[in-house]
């Protein structure tokens, strides 16, 4: 036994280090952007608090409620107030956040989980949904960043579940977006929490000029979703809702798909439609293109592994089967990566994006232990994967300098400075957001850029203004990529506005935009480093001065 274990010991001690050159020279071959962490110096204070209610949760929204070009953000407190932040700062400059007044009372304030911002009324102000444990509210922007309660105008019954999960789409041809609540365990049930996971709901608009959404529907079985995703999934232009659902309090659930057809009531893919059962610690779900086949790739974090689902054949667009590629892509992210602590760990919000503008969408896990799990990391740091040439993801957060003690939960990633570079929010549970800045990459006389980069705003006609549903399809020299707007996922977390898009090297590209309604538009150019607007049926992109 004693000689086992001393063998053992040995291999570890040989695999360690040597799996730490290996990041290494694949790190020296990546750009790895620096971050900073400004959270308190930006003005932002806001933790998310509370007892067992609160170990999931913890998001936050951005959106301009000002138009001014600047991002503020609405972000969640648990047992504290939830707090806006009206962004004060100059286009690449310093990040500097006001608090401003969601316009909740003091009961509606607190006990928030999480926020999406989105334009449900279609007059050009991004509306919130704040996501409560008990009764749900809608704000109404008023612009000036200012906001009103309209769950009540528009029939939108808040319910009194415990929400964890939103995600919104427009229906083809409604005027108003189709809403998806998803909700964890039902406390007031006998048992609870095990094998009490409380219904969804889906709320479709009314035919009407005003949003009415009286008419709710009951998604049911639920099993404790932490997290939801409008995705078309195998490119037919009618997207269906994922759900993340988390195995700890359901019986015999799984993972979900609803199909959502115009007019017919959702309906789950089942075994018979291919649907394979996966039971998993379900947290944040991110989808991308990583392969630029035109079909979304899935991250879903869990305790333990993360998976990355593709399709696992793509020319049949019939049969939802996927395969999990974390692996083979360096994804799984199943330990921490820094200090002594090698238990699994806990992954919540996910989310695809482009770090480092290298023209590659790179991954971000918020991670934190649920409580006080002794079977699962407690110093368990997010992760900043990158990604590579070869499609493999390389873990750079201790490098780019966002790897702490803390406890993550939702996340916002948004250039709140306007500089071409994504900075980072992070929820953490019991402790101040993390405010990272994106300072570019480091080298010995200092910082120095990243690749190039454009931020692409889309402006549709009818109620659907920000064109949610919409893809992109960006080339630039020989690559392809492909973008789509869409209200969901992460981790009770989201962003509203501009896509951003690494470019690299390229100064110039052109882009398609494939519009909600199915029509392409012709090829936009567009030079790089640039905030751009394309607003349907106009014959060129317009460019945006921001801060004037
Ligand atoms: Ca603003
Ligand atoms: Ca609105
Ligand atoms: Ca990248
Ligand atoms: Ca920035």
């Amino acid at each position: 036994m004693i000689r086992t274990l001393t063998l053992l010991f040995a291999v570890v001690a040989l695999a360690m280090p040597a799996q730490a050159d290996e990041r290494s020279d694949q790190l020296a071959l990546l750009m790895v952007p620096q971050f900073s962490e400004e959270a308190v110096a930006a003005g932002v204070t806001q933790k998310y608090e509370g007892g067992w209610e609160f170990f999931v949760g913890g998001g936050g929204a951005s959106l301009d409620c000002n138009h001014d070009g600047m991002p503020d953000m609405a972000l969640a407190g648990g047992t504290d107030p939830a707090t806006l932040f009206i962004n004060s700062g100059k286009p690449g400059g310093d990040l500097a956040f006001k608090r401003g007044d969601l316009g909740l009372d003091d009961k509606m304030v607190r006990n928030v989980t999480g926020f999406y911002a989105l334009d449900i009324d279609g007059d050009g102000n991004d509306d919130l949904v704040v996501m409560r444990l008990g009764e749900n509210a809608v704000l109404k922007g008023l612009g000036d960043c200012r906001f009103e309660r309209a769950d009540r105008d528009w029939h939108i019954d808040g319910g009194r579940s415990w929400t964890t999960a939103f995600a919104a789409e427009w229906e083809k041809g409604n005027r108003f977006p189709t809403l998806a609540f998803g909700n964890y365990v039902d406390r007031t049930a006998p048992g609870a929490p095990w094998g009490t996971c409380a219904d969804n709901f889906l709320m479709r608009p009314g035919a009407g000029e005003v949003p009415d959404y009286s008419d709710k529907e009951t998604l049911s079985p639920g099993y404790c979703a932490l997290s939801m995703i409008f995705t078309d999934w195998n490119g037919s232009g009618e997207p269906a809702l994922r759900i993340a659902n988390d195995r700890q309090y359901y019986r015999g659930g799984e993972e979900q798909m609803w199909k959502i057809e115009p007019g017919r009531p959702a309906r789950l893919y089942r075994r018979g439609d291919g649907w394979a059962h996966l039971s998993i610690w379900g947290m944040g779900i991110a989808q991308a293109d990583l392969n630029s086949d035109g079909l979304p790739e899935y991250a879903i974090s869990s305790m333990g592994d993360t998976k990355l689902q593709m399709l696992d054949d793509p020319a049949d667009r019939s049969t939802p089967v996927y395969v999990d590629e974390a692996f083979e892509r360096g994804v799984t992210a199943a330990q921490p990566y820094t200090g002594p602590d090698k238990l699994p760990s806990t992954g919540w919000h996910t989310e695809f994006a482009d770090f480092n503008n290298d023209g590659r969408e790179d991954l971000f896990i918020a991670k934190g232990n649920v409580e006080a799990m002794t079977d699962f990391a407690s110093d368990d740091p997010d992760d900043l994967l990158l990604q590579a040439v070869d499609g493999k993801f390389v873990e750079a957060g201790d490098r780019a300098g966002i790897a702490r003690n803390t406890s993550g939960r939702g996340a916002i990633i948004e250039d709140f400075n306007r500089d071409g570079l994504l900075d980072l929010l992070v929820v953490n549970r019991k402790a101040n957001v993390s405010l990272f800045r994106n300072l570019g990459r480091q080298a010995d006389w200092g910082d120095r850029p990243l690749g190039n980069w454009v931020e692409i705003e889309l402006e549709d006609s009818g109620g659907n203004r920000a064109a949610v549903g919409a893809r992109l399809l960006v080339k630039t020299g020989t690559v392809s990529m492909n973008r789509t707007v869409s209200v969901g996922g992460g981790h009770a977390s989201g962003h509203s506005g501009p896509v951003h898009i690494g470019l690299g090297l390229l100064d110039r590209g052109t882009v398609r935009v494939q519009w909600p309604d199915g029509s392409w538009s012709h090829d936009y150019r567009f030079l790089a480093n640039q905030h751009i607007v394309i607003k349907r049926d106009a014959a060129d992109v317009a460019y945006r001065a921001l801060g004037e």
